[in-house]
């Protein structure tokens, strides 16, 4: 099983109930468990248009048997099945399910970067996954 990090967002509807509607989904994906999961935190929104709603953020630690690649590809299906929809870049959004880290792993390919390459600067990711480190 390989040891992974999730960012976890919501600024659209029931924040609270999208994330935990979320995090069910990836604890019923194949052999796949989550281990830790941080407190939420309210966020301005960063980046985007600036009048949208605060986020919900929030980080999980995962492990798993899915490749990277497969494990986005879960993500981004959970992402559709909660009704996400693409929108305007950084614009609001149901639910945003981020890799943020996945073992020691560096990936640089065009749909998917490991470590995500924004985490560093970002407090609502920052904060919450350095409680659950
Ligand atoms: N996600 C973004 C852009 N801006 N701002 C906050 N506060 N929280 C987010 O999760 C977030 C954001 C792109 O994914
Ligand atoms: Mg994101
Ligand atoms: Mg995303």
């Amino acid at each position: 099983m390989a040891i992974c990090y999730l960012g976890v967002g919501s600024n659209l509807g029931y924040r609270r109930k999208n994330i935990f509607l979320a995090i069910q989904k990836i604890s019923e994906l194949k052999s796949t468990n989550v281990l830790k999961i941080s407190k939420m935190i309210k966020t301005k929104p960063q980046g985007g248009p600036q009048k949208q709603p605060d986020y919900l953020n929030c980080a999980l630690k995962i492990e798993t048997k899915f490749s990277p690649y497969l494990l986005l590809k879960k993500l981004k299906k959970i992402e559709k099945e909660m009704g996400r929809t693409s929108t305007v870049r950084y614009g609001p959004r149901i639910i945003d399910l981020d890799i943020l880290l996945y073992e020691d792993k560096i990936i640089n390919k065009k749909g998917l970067k490991i470590p995500h390459p924004k985490m560093f600067f970002r407090e609502f990711v920052l904060k919450p996954l350095s409680e659950i480190l």
